[in-house]
């Protein structure tokens, strides 16, 4: 729905109370009066979130302590602040388990930072190092470009921080791009546990970027770009933020997204939502594909050299943009 049709149902329905107040005769007697505030919410543009992903896999993959790396971090800085974001950089050097230093930054884009009443917005802006699941083992040691994982989330982010300076919402947001999400356990190597994973997060929790933040929820995307993705209600989401995964999949339903977004419980995906949750206390959903079928993790092309531009469906970003921007401006 565009926004000048959402405009003239709100005047439809503004009149349609009116003129109940003044006693119209063709107003039949027991015809409910609709007293509904339609709220006007911008239209995302698929195809924009699709130039944004694109953007940042032009620069080759995202693996911190690269030129790609460090000029990727530069345009998402820069895309938020020309969107009227205000941008908090938060420069981390943090250790992988492999011993590397990564030369990391979380990148905050905040809308409205006096406003109170807040809710945060995160995905992981870094690529993995390695392409350790695919299915050619000479390429397990191979950066992927990770259209789908970690750039998928960011473009819709992007998205919606163009919408946010277009027309604000009737709450404060903040997007915020985490780094180092992606260099967890290579499969060759002996498990190192899941803080191997989601550094970024886990910094950042400990040291947010406003102290004393306390926004309502969180809500993270990753992988949010792919071909036929499946988006069930994960479990940590489900233990630590169900009324935020109620809301999200409610507005998905009532937009039409129900194919996309399945209202049944999924499996568990360590991600960065847990670490926000369990340091920073900030309940925070993760919306993720799922197969039910148990053949892939999240998607086929997960860790792979696929995950490439072939790999991104403007339809997903889409889907997932048009809910999450509902969901948001329907924020009081
Ligand atoms: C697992 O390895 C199960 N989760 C890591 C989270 C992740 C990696 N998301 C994107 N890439
Ligand atoms: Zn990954």
């Amino acid at each position: 729905m565009n926004k000048k049709y959402l405009l003239l149902l709100a005047g439809v329905l503004y009149m349609a109370a009116t003129s109940s107040c003044s006693g119209s005769k063709n107003q039949s007697k027991d015809a409910p009066i609709v007293e509904t505030v339609q709220v006007v919410v911008p239209a995302f543009n698929a195809d924009s979130a699709y130039q944004y992903v694109k953007g940042q896999v032009d620069f080759g993959p995202r693996v911190p302590n690269t030129t790609a790396h460090q000029q990727c971090g530069d345009y998402l800085a820069a895309e938020l602040e020309r969107h009227g974001a205000v941008v908090t950089n938060q420069f981390a050097d943090l250790q992988a388990y492999t011993g590397t230093i990564l030369k990391s930054r979380n990148i905050i884009g905040s809308f409205q930072p006096e406003n109170k009443k807040r809710v945060a917005l995160f995905a992981h802006w870094d690529s993995r190092p390695w392409a350790d699941h695919d299915p050619d083992k000479a390429n397990h040691y191979t950066p992927i470009l990770g259209a789908n994982d970690g750039a998928s989330g960011v473009g819709v982010l992007l998205e919606m921080a163009r919408l946010f300076g277009e027309q604000e919402p009737n709450i404060g947001v903040d997007i915020i791009f985490l780094d180092s999400e992606d260099y967890g356990t290579h499969v060759n190597d002996e498990s190192a546990g899941e803080e191997s994973w989601c550094l970024g997060s886990q910094y950042w929790a400990r040291n947010p970027h406003v102290q004393g933040y306390n926004p309502r929820y969180g809500i993270l995307l990753d992988m949010v770009g792919g071909h036929q993705p499946t988006f069930y209600r994960e479990y940590f989401s489900e233990k630590n933020a169900r009324s935020v995964n109620r809301k999200v999949w409610d507005m998905a339903k009532k937009l039409g997204y129900g194919s996309f977004f399945v209202d049944e419980r999924g499996g568990a995906a360590t991600d960065d939502h847990i670490f926000i949750y369990d340091i920073a206390g900030i309940p925070t959903i993760d919306i993720i594909p799922h197969d039910p079928t148990g053949r892939y993790s999240f998607d086929a092309n997960w860790h792979t050299i696929k995950d490439d531009m072939d790999n991104i469906n403007p339809a997903t970003l889409g889907a997932v943009g048009t809910v999450v921007t509902n969901v948001i401006y329907n924020e009081k």
